[in-house]
């Protein structure tokens, strides 16, 4: 005789997990291998997350690609080979196509199927999520693996849909390759990393290129060409050596070519000289141990201005390319070989938006304080709502029907950067106050998956209590947050996404843990190997 009553919300699965990024697709192969039943759910049409949406030219991945990858299976580190230093969108995603494929993962997921809410019953103790086309699964574990940069800003300009032409987001580029500006007089708007990458790419084809910048960049140099043959050999070596050693490092990364000496043990002539070969090796931030400390920061943010101008031309667009508002590192640094040089062509031309702001878009162009500059396409690289935007962009409820919205109305708390107060079994990996954008974030998408798994485990091996963290566990890891970011040359002072400057009536709150992966990950592990004390352990729910 079935024990089940009628009426008793029942799962359909263990474990949902939304999104098929790197987090996503490592999610699923980590349920499977432990055992739980799951299933996976993705608003594209393939998986790739961040690569599968950003398919604009001339995008591509700045940390360097034997970094930013997947080391959890030997075969896989073995079997992939990566044509580029840095690899390019379309190679990022023929590789998680791969993973997902080698993992047998692909199976799991539901694609074109984008989650617009979740629920928790607390009765049941599950989560009910609901997908656009109405689907609805119940599981007991919610992995809401969907990025930190996935819900593009909304364009803040008046007139954007007046304007006559067609109009493109780097964000959402078509992948079908029917973009064309052969010949067109294209403006584009912003120069963060996707207005760096993508601006080199238009200017090869276009009549016309005017650049609309409101904020400078710095933008350094970054590697590119083949790997080298040595340093894939060490990596396929012993990948679970690589693996542990990036936990141990401050960015969870081992870039190549880092500086071992510190700034200020250096005579000004050991200075310049670590500066020229940092240049050189394509990792300026790395030039020194103690790089993102103040004075060793400051030679660097002059080093770098200095460099610049000397590739432009322009005397006056030199000075304008260069940000003198903000030290190195308070807005995430853009890196490309050929951006500042594409300003030395005839046809490109900036628009310093801070000088002559934009007034409007107009049906022919975009008309600015001082002139209108007819245009036959606009490009958009005007970025993301940055963190919290992909968790709002799913309307989830906790305890006592408490919206996520109204938890987190004054800026993002958690603990640890995966779990909220008043959303028992809930995990967000890549998401706020955890070290995220400023580290590598696919050993971050391993590590955080790792450790919601062992949680998992972890609760069922306790008969199931459902785990929220404490309050006052949130009031102290915002605190650490915040006093790490204010060591960070810029991270509190600089208007950026990192703490949702770029969102009228955002928030601003610093959402990006910057103790290093190293502490992130040691204070996540001590907490399960103490029995979760900074969070409470509720009941298990009454079964029937
Ligand atoms: O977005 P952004 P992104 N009028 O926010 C401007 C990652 N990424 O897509 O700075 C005029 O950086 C805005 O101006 P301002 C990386 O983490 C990585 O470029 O707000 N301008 C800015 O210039 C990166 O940081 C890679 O004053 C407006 C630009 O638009 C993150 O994604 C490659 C405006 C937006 O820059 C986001 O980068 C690409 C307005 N109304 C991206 N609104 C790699 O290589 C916005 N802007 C790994």
């Amino acid at each position: 005789m079935s024990t089940t009553q009628p009426n008793v919300i029942q799962p359909d699965c263990d474990v949902v997990v939304v999104g098929a990024g790197f987090a996503g697709i490592y999610a699923l192969w980590q349920a499977r291998q432990r055992g739980f039943s799951v299933r996976g759910f993705e608003r594209g049409s393939d998986v790739g997350g961040t690569w599968y949406w950003n398919a604009y030219p001339g995008a591509r991945c700045d940390v360097e690609s034997y970094n930013y990858a997947y080391f959890f299976d030997d075969d896989i580190v073995r079997d992939w080979d990566w044509s580029d230093a840095c690899a390019e969108q379309g190679e990022i995603k023929r590789y998680l196509r791969f993973v997902a494929e080698r993992c047998d993962v692909l199976r799991d997921i539901t694609f074109d199927a984008q989650v617009l809410a979740a629920r928790y019953d607390e009765a049941a103790g599950l989560w009910t999520l609901s997908t656009a086309a109405g689907e609805t699964v119940v599981c007991r574990y919610a992995i809401l693996a969907i990025g930190a940069l996935s819900d593009p800003k909304a364009p803040d300009i008046e007139g954007v849909d007046d304007f006559a032409g067609p109009a493109w987001f780097t964000s959402s580029w078509p992948r079908d390759g029917s973009v064309d500006l052969t010949g067109k007089r294209v403006g584009v708007i912003g120069t963060g990393s996707s207005g760096v990458q993508v601006i080199p790419e238009v200017a090869k084809v276009a009549a016309e290129v005017h650049v609309f910048q409101r904020t400078a960049n710095y933008v350094t140099p970054v590697r590119s060409g083949p790997m080298d043959p040595a340093v894939v050999a060490r990596l396929r070596e012993d990948p679970q050596a690589v693996r542990q050693a990036f936990r141990e490092t401050y960015g969870g990364h081992m870039p190549l070519d880092m500086g071992d000496e510190r700034f200020v043990e250096l005579d000004e002539a050991g200075r310049q000289r670590a500066l020229d070969r940092a240049w050189a090796g394509k990792y300026i931030d790395l030039a020194f141990k103690d790089a993102y400390l103040p004075e060793a920061n400051a030679a660097i943010s002059d080093y770098i201005r200095r460099k610049m101008q000397e590739v432009v031309d322009d005397p006056w667009t030199a000075e304008h390319l260069v940000p003198w508002d903000h030290p190195y590192g308070g807005k995430r640094p853009c890196m490309s070989n050929v951006y500042l040089q594409t300003y030395n062509l005839p046809h490109v031309h900036l628009v310093d938006l801070r000088e002559t702001p934009i007034e409007r878009i107009l049906p022919e162009g975009i008309r600015t304080s001082t002139q209108t500059i007819p245009l036959d396409v606009i490009v958009y690289a005007t970025g993301f709502d940055a963190i919290s935007g992909p968790v709002f962009a799913i309307d989830i409820s906790g305890l006592d029907g408490r919206s996520m919205k109204d938890a987190w109305a004054d800026g993002p708390k958690n603990y640890l950067g995966t779990m909220v107060h008043g959303f028992p079994n809930l995990f967000l990996p890549s998401s706020a106050l955890s070290p995220s954008v400023l580290a590598n974030m696919a050993t971050l998408a391993e590590q955080q998956v790792d450790f919601i798994f062992d949680t998992i485990e972890w609760l069922d091996g306790q008969g199931r209590p459902r785990l929220h963290p404490l309050p006052e566990s949130e009031e102290h890891w915002r605190a650490e947050t915040l006093r790490y970011a204010a060591r960070r040359p810029g991270a509190l002072t600089t208007k950026s996404w990192y703490s949702g400057a770029n969102i009228p009536g955002k928030p601003r709150i610093f959402m990006v843990y910057c103790g290093g992966f190293k502490r992130y990950n040691e204070t996540c592990y001590r907490e399960l190997e103490e029995g979760f004390p900074g969070y409470e352990l509720m009941a298990p729910p009454r079964p029937g």
